[in-house]
């Protein structure tokens, strides 16, 4: 057991421990703490993980070995990774022989320390969409565009929020038989850019209809369906405060434990905690919950997506599941280095690279099988592949690194970094009904369509 400073303690503890340890708390937070923000003045604060930039780590096998410690990668470089880390963790990185660089924390807001709860984005991001904006906005576009959009909420996360499907075709309300193609986002707390990119798609689907031509073709052929916002919880929690919390996990608790949250990505039933790549730790930002399918949120997209079965069939054909940071497109196995093996056949590879790098080519994103990165088990991707033979990308949205903004990049970045991926997802729906075109080999798996 390696020793670790517990986020999730509850406040009466914090309190207890400020009482009694004050004068070593006091100094350890000289040592390493964030520089005081403007709220830092109150001791009962539960510590906040906090990014660092790590110098070492240079192969795949090194970063993997690193995310034992119970860290987050959220950047990787030639001989470098960013990670998210508790103070404990980062000593035990440290202990490894990496030099470690704390880097400065998320911005707050100015505001007065006694205001409650504020629940919505600081100053410099108020064109983010809180949880009842981003509903506020879905439900006004379902009543101006009724023919092409439709919503249903398909289940709830832990603290009881809608969770949404969003579909948009020609004909909504019959289920048609096209290919359809599956996006979701925001499966990570703190990836808030990922929701606006849901925004995005909806908005350009909808006003673009009857207009562009492309749009309107793939309206017309596909049946294109949004989740917008898989952990609406861990997004409100964020926000909450006034000052980015850098959430990761849902905010489910776990049983016999004070630390809250699964890592929604490393929860999908396939491949479930198979390969190092999650964590057993509920304190750790990778854990992987209980069991496969635990986190509600997981369960109520899972039974969504094996509900777009009809007569055994797999209707949905493509999916891209959007994250932020890193500007890469992604492809399946992240639980195994290996390119092709038991479910991954040489076509399967070369029609998901093939796809990936002319996605990756209009976005300016860099194209590689997950696992390149590091490896990752209990993914949305490995699943959706793994399990429904859906053709399942993750994309790292904007920016490239912590220094373009990271998690938090200002809402000016919105409407660039949305539409820089409309040609994407355009190619993406246009190839959904036969991937294998992309590597010539339409006539052999496609003819029977
Ligand atoms: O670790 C993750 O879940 C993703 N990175 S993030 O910084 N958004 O947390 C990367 C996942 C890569 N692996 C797969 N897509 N399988
Ligand atoms: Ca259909
Ligand atoms: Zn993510």
């Amino acid at each position: 057991m390696r020793p670790r400073i517990r986020g999730g303690r509850t406040t009466v503890l914090a309190a207890l421990l400020s009482l009694t340890l004050a004068a070593p708390i006091a100094a350890a937070q000289a040592q390493d703490a964030p520089p005081p923000g403007p709220t830092a003045g109150a001791a009962q604060k539960a510590e906040l993980p906090h990014q660092y930039e790590v110098t070492g780590p240079a192969t795949r096998a090194e970063r993997t070995a690193l995310l034992a410690t119970g860290v987050s990668i959220d950047e990787v470089h030639t001989r470098a990774v960013v990670i998210t880390a508790t103070r404990a963790q980062a000593t035990t990185v440290r202990e490894l022989g990496y030099t470690l660089r704390k880097l400065p924390a998320p911005p707050g807001i100015s505001a007065t320390p006694h205001k409650p709860r504020i629940k919505d984005f600081p100053a410099g991001y108020a064109n983010y969409h809180n949880y009842d904006e981003a509903t506020k906005e879905i439900d006004a576009l379902v009543a101006k565009y009724p023919e092409i959009l439709s919503k249903q909420v398909i289940g709830t996360s832990h603290e009881g929020r809608n969770i949404l499907a969003l579909k948009l075709s020609k004909n909504v309300t019959k289920d048609e038989q096209e290919p359809e193609v599956l996006f979701t986002a925001h499966q990570h707390a703190r990836e808030h850019l990922t929701v606006e990119m849901s925004l995005y798609l909806l908005n350009e689907f909808t006003s673009k209809y009857g207009s562009d031509s492309h749009v309107t073709k793939m309206l017309d052929s596909r049946e294109i369906w949004i989740i917008p916002d898989l952990n609406p919880d861990g997004g409100e929690y964020d926000i909450a405060s006034g000052e980015f919390q850098s959430w990761r996990k849902n905010r489910q608790p776990n049983a016999g434990s004070s630390e809250v949250g699964t890592d929604l990505n490393r929860n999908w039933d396939f491949k479930w905690g198979c390969c190092n790549g999650s964590s057993d730790d509920p304190g750790d930002e990778t854990y992987r919950g209980p069991s496969a399918a635990s986190a509600p949120e997981v369960q109520v997209v899972t039974k969504f997506v094996q509900g777009r079965k009809v007569g055994g069939k797999q209707q949905i054909k493509a999916a891209i599941d959007f994250h932020t940071y890193s500007e890469l497109v992604l492809w399946p196995f992240g639980f195994t280095d290996d390119d092709t093996g038991p479910g991954m056949t040489q076509d399967d590879h070369d029609a998901f690279a093939t796809i990936g790098k002319n996605m990756a080519a209009t976005n300016g994103y860099t194209p590689e099988q997950s696992s390149d990165l590091y490896i990752t088990d209990g993914s949305i991707d490995d699943w959706l592949w793994g399990d429904q033979k859906i053709f399942a990308y993750t994309f790292e949205m904007f920016p490239s690194s912590f220094g373009s903004g990271g998690f938090y990049p200002k809402d000016s970045v919105i409407p660039k970094e949305t539409s820089r991926n409309r040609e994407a997802v355009l190619q993406l729906l246009e190839t959904a009904d036969c991937v294998y075109r992309a590597i010539g080999k339409e006539e052999q798996y496609c003819s029977g369509n």
